[in-house]
């Protein structure tokens, strides 16, 4: 009989609004930008949150990547299956989080500060890239204390799987520690995204503190390359890489760690602990003219995983959950799901 506990997934992270709008080269060059990259918004980046309102018709859809991978869990979950906390102001910004999510049936915990702007990120499009910069705002100012709090300490206590996605590691890492260390404790499952390329880079201490609690970790093909990059692996192989990870010292040793990368179109690679054997899972393409964007592509990914160890399906229906609904959110505008919903169904 299937369970009947609800909340078993917590995830953690930084809600963002994100203002999105098809762009081009030059608004890339002109504030710097990547076609294909994540990064902090510093002084010279700020006005292009106003830009991209005024002069690119930009759209205002909820985001935040772990936000989005809950709503992705919460989309394939019975109802009431999934939580989810991080920083957000008092504003007009949330409101649209909270109703975008309250949609959903995700269940929001957000550790409010009246006086700080919930934060945003701007998304320009081009082609198949995209190019994102946050400026984090309440996001930046999650604390443990929040963490802490009896009644989000119960959600925790409660929840068999917390999924932290590594974007958090510029926020608060003794939030994400307390979360690995209860884990282990306790043998519940934890989830690390390695998020963008700059975490594994430039956030590496942090993150390689976590790595002995990493039951899952999942990255994209620039993730891992920044990690191996940065921790002198001395391999640009995937499979090489995903085996790394895997293989990485665990804290709990009731569970084999599983190491994912994604890599577009290409298949999935997955790595477990301890086995010599790295499994390629090919990703069912969909037509180009199908295709709207790619933003949050990984987060449905992750979400449609996630989905997938909740219910203690095996592996690689897990990874054909996260595949499915990654085509799903790559129809869509931006980091969001069909409605009215669709059903899984295995392999197709
Ligand atoms: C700390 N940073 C840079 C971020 C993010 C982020 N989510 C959390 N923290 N930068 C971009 N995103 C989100 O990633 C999603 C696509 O994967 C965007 O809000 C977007 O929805």
């Amino acid at each position: 009989m299937a369970s009947t506990k609800q909340y078993r997934l917590l995830c953690l992270e930084n809600p963002l609004l994100d203002i999105q709008a098809f762009g081009n080269e030059a608004l890339l060059e002109k504030y710097g930008l990547k076609a294909n990259d994540a990064i902090l918004a510093e002084e010279k980046h700020l006005p292009i949150y106003e830009e991209l309102l005024n002069n690119y018709d930009a759209k205002l859809i909820a985001g935040g990547a772990a936000q989005n991978t809950a709503r992705g869990a919460q989309y394939i979950l019975p109802p009431n299956s999934v939580v989810y906390i991080g920083g957000a102001g008092d504003d007009k910004y949330a409101a649209i989080l909270r109703k975008t999510c309250d949609e959903a049936g995700l269940r929001v915990e957000y550790r409010v500060d009246p006086k700080i702007p919930t934060g945003r990120c701007g998304v320009v499009i081009t082609g198949h890239n995209r190019s994102m910069v946050t400026d984090l705002g309440a996001a930046n100012h999650y604390d443990l204390e929040h963490l802490k709090r009896p009644d989000i300490w119960a959600l925790v206590e409660n929840a068999e799987v917390y999924y932290v996605g590594g974007y958090h590691l510029t926020v608060c890492p003794p939030a994400i520690m307390e979360l690995a260390k209860e884990a282990a404790a306790k043998n519940k499952i934890f989830i690390l995204s390695l998020a963008a390329p700059f975490i594994p880079q430039f956030f590496k201490d942090p993150l390689d503190e976590t790595a002995p609690y990493w039951d899952y970790v999942i990255g994209n093909e620039t993730e891992a390359a920044a990690y191996a990059e940065s921790h002198g692996l001395g391999t640009t192989d995937l499979k090489e890489i995903a085996k790394a990870l895997a293989n990485l010292p665990k804290a709990n040793p009731q569970r084999k760690r599983v190491a994912i990368i994604t890599h577009g179109t290409e298949p999935t690679i997955v790595a477990v602990q301890g086995e010599d054997e790295v499994k390629e899972y090919p990703v069912h393409e969909i037509p180009k003219e199908e295709i709207c964007d790619t933003n949050g592509a990984g987060d449905a990914f992750a979400g449609g995983l996630c989905a997938g160890i909740v219910e203690g399906r095996p592996l690689a229906d897990c990874i054909d959950m996260g595949q499915w609904l990654a085509r799903l959110s790559i129809r869509e505008l931006g980091p969001s799901y069909p409605f009215p919903k669709q059903t899984y169904t295995p392999r197709q």
